[in-house]
């Protein structure tokens, strides 16, 4: 059995409900008002068997302030049934609503002429002419045209012939996104606790799921569901659905809120968006026009800012613009949504989400912004992912960011990824995406930096890993820079050692008058032993001049970098040979005293031929290397790895 939501549009009175009624035998107008006022206010619903088909009816008010509550209903609408009252014609609602219908991109419909009753066959004939004038051009210019009556039942036999006909046509919702439901109504159960209701537009759910309620944020689980009042393990897409939420106060719900995999989909204030605007539109969309926008089930005030130049978009023709909304609605790319203007409220224009989580745009970048929202226009998944990624920057796009802002499912998510990392459009980077120009700038980036650095501080290995981050990476994710230095050295480009970066041609280049003083400052440490000098002895010793003291120091250093000279502890230096030869002294000695290989001070003294002064720090230094271990006042003599 599939299932599909019909949703009645058209002018106040025109029949509406009557004739949702008289086809299901429900009255949609549930509250009190509405019996007492004989109008609708709210969305009401009914529910109808056909063969295999399960039609749940979403039924909206003519009135025209109550827009805003049809609008709440007609953005999940499968198969729209535009009701002209025979005896009235199309009126100013019949129109607004059709607009709405055909800005939300329903595809599929009828016509329905109702109270046929009050009129003969002329006055029909003339009503079904203004009919097909306003259609056409539209998706309904071939729909069909039925004419009934809810009092005399004339017509409805033709009627539910035509809704089957139209259901089997309709295509099956995508699979392609995750949950949503946009909730239109929530009321509390005695015994129950919080309820909501909504379409459910795409994926499904189940009892025990755990759900997010957004904007809120709050994590609920579904206790109990109920499709056209009946309870139900599972509803799916398309189907009008209750669900019982736990974790959830109904006080906190309201219409418009959404339902969706716990983590999986964020609010949104900044969308990039196509607007089309209506041709009937009283004025063009300009910069900082305050409007209504509606998506979904939810409603909020927002500012436009035209991304085109000129910055407005003239009736009758489309545009891309960022809207900026006062309070946080869940949008993902694809989504339509309705503009109305602030006062009066008036329907002006329709448009599809492009980028739901947009950032302000500089005039300067406007041109490449434009170019990229295009691309998001296009119906190929791998290049929305494409500029999605691009749009990022430097700055790469996570896998969850990707996730929220398409709504697609990870099946979905997967193939794509591949299908652009094969094109080599974008590429994964420490788990991060990143666009092929993104990462070209980057790497040109680290060589040059590493270059500069290179050519400032010939002595020096290489750049501290910290710096070059800092440097280069600022703005990007943290996973980036790992990953891209890894690149860099597996094509050869850069050596990475513990915490310095250097180009891999980089050696330090030292000039004559350097390569003696380190010379002469290596051999003062090999010709001192384990009576290690001083730092100003070591100086002294070498013959350094007080002027040259400074450029002394960093040949040291380099010494140290290049594992000639070993640092035991603060300024005491011994040369590595020297270290070396002391660790073979310890492995013959821990031969000999197999198997507790400990050895105390007084015997290391000996052994190294040092006082106190030098054997603690050299012994400290051991355990640090884990050559040695300490054992309360003696040392473990650790065998070699
Ligand atoms: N004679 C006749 N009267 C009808 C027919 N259908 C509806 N009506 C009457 O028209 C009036 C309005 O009908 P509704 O069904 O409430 O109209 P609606 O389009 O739902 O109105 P709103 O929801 O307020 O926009 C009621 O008094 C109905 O009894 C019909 O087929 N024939
Ligand atoms: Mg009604």
């Amino acid at each position: 059995m599939s299932s599909l939501i019909v949703g009645t549009a058209g002018h106040i009175d025109h029949g509406k409900s009557a004739l949702v009624r008289a086809l299901t035998g429900i009255d949609p107008d549930r509250l009190p008002e509405e019996k007492r006022r004989g109008i609708t206010i709210d969305l009401g619903f009914a529910d109808l068997e056909l063969d295999d088909l399960r039609i749940g009816f979403v039924d909206v008010p003519g009135h025209e302030r109550f827009v805003k509550n049809m609008l709440a209903g007609a953005h999940g609408v499968d198969l729209l049934a535009l009701v002209i009252a025979a005896d009235e014609g199309v009126m100013p609602q019949t129109r607004e609503h059709f607009d709405i219908c055909r800005l939300l991109g329903v595809r599929n419909g009828l016509v329905v002429i109702t109270k046929r009753d009050l009129v003969d066959e002329e006055m029909l004939v003339l009503v079904e002419d203004e009919a097909r004038e306003l259609v056409g051009g539209s998706f309904l210019e071939s729909a069909p045209i039925v004419a009934v009556s809810a009092r005399t039942g004339a017509g409805l036999d033709q009627l539910k012939a035509q809704l089957t006909e139209l259901g089997k046509r309709v295509p099956p919702r995508s699979q392609d996104f995750v949950t949503r439901l946009p909730i239109d109504r929530a009321f509390s159960m005695k015994g129950f606790g919080a309820v909501v209701t909504g379409t459910l537009i795409s994926g499904r759910i189940a009892e025990a799921d755990e759900l997010e309620l957004l904007p809120l944020r709050a994590n609920v689980r579904v206790r109990g569901l109920q499709v056209h009042n009946q309870p139900v393990r599972e509803a799916h897409a398309g189907q009008r659905t209750a669900v019982n939420l736990a974790g959830v106060d109904t006080s906190q719900i309201e219409r418009g809120m959404v339902l969706a995999p716990a983590g999986r989909l964020r609010p949104t204030q900044v969308v990039d968006a196509w607007i089309d605007v209506l041709p009937g539109a009283a004025r063009a969309v300009r910069s900082r026009s305050r409007v209504r926008f509606h998506i979904g089930a939810a409603e909020v005030l927002g500012r436009v800012r035209v991304l085109e130049a000129p910055a407005e978009i003239v009736p009758g023709s489309g545009g891309l613009a960022q809207v900026r909304l006062e309070a946080p609605v869940v949008a993902v790319h694809g989504d339509r949504f309705i503009l109305r203007s602030y006062s009066p409220a008036e329907t002006i224009a329709g448009g599809v989400i492009l980028d739901p989580f947009a950032t302000k745009h500089r005039a300067k970048d406007l041109a490449r912004a434009r170019e990229l929202l295009r691309l998001l226009q296009r119906d190929e998944r791998a290049e929305k992912l494409t500029a999605f990624v691009r749009a990022a920057g430097d700055r790469g796009l996570r896998p969850a960011d990707l996730a929220a802002a398409t709504g697609w499912t990870n099946d979905v998510l997967a193939r794509v990824a591949a299908e652009v990392q094969k094109q080599g459009s974008v590429i994964e980077t420490g788990g991060v995406y990143l666009a092929r120009e993104s990462l070209e700038h980057l790497r040109g980036a680290v060589l040059a930096e590493l270059e500069r650095h290179h050519k400032r501080e010939p002595l020096a290995r290489g750049m501290l890993r910290e710096t070059l981050r800092e440097k280069v990476f600022a703005r990007s994710f943290p996973e980036i820079f790992a990953g891209l230095i890894a690149r860099l050295e597996a094509d050869g480009k850069v050596v990475s050692e513990k915490d310095i970066v250097r180009l891999k041609e980089h050696s330090v280049g030292l000039s004559e008058q350097d390569t003696k003083l380190s010379e002469r400052i290596e051999q003062v440490y090999l010709a001192a032993g384990v009576e290690a000098p001083s730092l100003d002895d070591a100086m002294t010793r070498a013959n350094v001049p007080a002027t040259q003291r400074t450029q002394a120091r960093k040949l040291l250093q380099l010494l140290i970098d290049n594992g000639k000279l070993v640092r035991i502890q603060g300024e005491m230096f011994m040369h590595a040979q020297v270290v070396q030869d002391l660790k073979g002294k310890l492995h013959t000695y821990a031969s000999r005293h197999e198997p507790d290989r400990l050895i105390d001070v007084p015997a290391f003294k000996d052994l190294a031929g040092v006082s106190r002064k030098y054997a603690i720090p050299l012994l400290e230094y051991f355990d640090r290397e884990q050559t040695t271990r300490r054992a309360g006042d003696k040392r473990v003599i650790l065998k070699p790895r």
